[in-house]
């Protein structure tokens, strides 16, 4: 991926391709076709941790990080999910204080948890709340800075979905982290979000290429199995209704992603927006998957047919990044003024 330019693909300099949004959507929609665990590698690294880096951080660390987590060679990842805080990440644990022992250095201490790429991350973007002023702060902690004992990213295992990317924990015991690696300015949860907005924006492109190559494995296997006076499953139309709608949610989620796309791209894409297009794009990839799974009887089950996998990680993709609930919740926030959070 690195070296076709799709990491940080959106970001000017630093060795990176520097294309439109659109253009990185229509990437995101090709590598998710492929598989949602593919993507979701490619979106920490570029939208998350690159992106982050680039939106808030220092020219330094910019200069350090950006042009080897372009070519892939730095591996990255976003740390803001804990153990008890998933939806509500203002509520976070995890906290930096001045260093007990070392002169201009923070300690972290906290978990994180279900962070994509962190068991292979070696620059871990980390929100932590700041002790001396309470309010969340972004941390480059570099794995090979870490002393021993003071940082463990063990893997989760046997996950049923999103199989193709790793997903693991972010332990922090004391871990010193130079006050240079502090973002220098965003305080609070603008910081994380900015990151989502990005990342979001591509899961909304991403889940329909996902369902785009369910509808082509379904429309195939419905052409070729017969049933009933060797008629081929194609023919009956319930069958066709489900590729109709499938196709239709898919045709109307991608002209969605695409204008708002171009809105990014003149810098008018409001975050409710996105969060429209998140929540939509991912509940309906979701639903027509599991219509679609049907038409292949019992040979869903097998993976050889691809469409049970697809089910699996489209589960994931309309939790992660703001579970679908939640960003109801924000666009009824938007409509009614009204805050359904507290
Ligand atoms: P709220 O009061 O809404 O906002 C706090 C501050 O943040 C600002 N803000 C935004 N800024 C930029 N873009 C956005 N989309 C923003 N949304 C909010 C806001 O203006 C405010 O700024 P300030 O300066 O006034 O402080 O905060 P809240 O705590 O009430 O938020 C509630 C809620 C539910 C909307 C929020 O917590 C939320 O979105 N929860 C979902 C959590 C989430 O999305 N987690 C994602 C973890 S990362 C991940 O899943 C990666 S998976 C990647 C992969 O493998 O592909
Ligand atoms: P919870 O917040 O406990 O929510 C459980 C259910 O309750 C949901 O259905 C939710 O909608 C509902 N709910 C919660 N609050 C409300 C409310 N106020 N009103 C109505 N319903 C509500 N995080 C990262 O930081 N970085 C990553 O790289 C990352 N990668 C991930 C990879 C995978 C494979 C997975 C599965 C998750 C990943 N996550 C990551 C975490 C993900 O963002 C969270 O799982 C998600 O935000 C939901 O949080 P939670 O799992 O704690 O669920």
């Amino acid at each position: 991926m690195g070296e076709l330019g799709f990491l940080g693909a959106t970001i000017k300099g630093y060795g990176c391709a520097g294309v439109s949004s659109v253009a990185s959507g229509l990437i995101t929609r090709a590598v998710e076709r492929v598989d949602s665990g593919y993507r979701s590698g490619m979106s920490v690294q570029s939208s998350l941790a690159m992106g982050g880096i680039d939106e808030f951080g220092s020219e330094e660390q910019k200069e350090k990080l950006l042009p080897g987590m372009a070519k892939g060679k730095i591996v990255g990842c976003f740390g803001l999910t804990e153990p008890n805080h998933g939806s509500d990440p203002g509520s976070m644990e995890s906290v930096a204080k001045p260093h007990p022992t070392k002169k201009g250095y923070y300690s972290l201490s906290g978990s994180k948890t279900w962070i994509t790429n962190s068991p292979i991350a070696e620059v871990m973007l980390v929100w932590a709340k700041l002790q001396e002023t309470g309010k969340i702060r972004g941390f480059l902690v570099e794995r090979s800075k870490c002393p021993p004992g003071t940082l463990e990213t063990p893997k989760l295992g046997n996950k049923n979905g999103l199989r193709a990317s790793i997903t693991g924990m972010i332990h922090m015991d004391e871990v010193p982290v130079a006050h240079e690696m502090m973002f220098p300015e965003v305080e609070g949860l603008r910081g994380p979000f900015s990151c989502l907005n990005s990342a979001r924006y591509g899961i909304a492109w991403g889940t329909i290429g996902a369902l785009e190559d369910c509808i082509a494995r379904a429309r195939e296997y419905s052409l070729e199995r017969k049933q009933f006076k060797g008629n081929p499953i194609a023919k009956y139309q319930l069958v066709q209704k489900k590729l109709s709608d499938a196709v239709t949610d898919a045709a109307f989620g991608i002209q969605a992603a695409y204008q708002v796309g171009r809105l990014k791209d003149e810098g008018k894409a409001a975050p409710e927006m996105i969060s429209m297009i998140k929540r939509q794009n991912c509940d309906r990839a979701l639903v027509n998957a599991r219509v679609l799974q049907e038409i292949f009887g019992g040979n869903a089950v097998s993976d050889e047919y691809h469409i049970g996998r697809h089910v699996a990680n489209l589960f994931v993709t309309q939790t992660y990044e703001g579970q679908s609930d939640i960003h109801s919740l924000i666009l009824g926030r938007a409509i009614t003024g009204v805050q359904a959070f507290v």
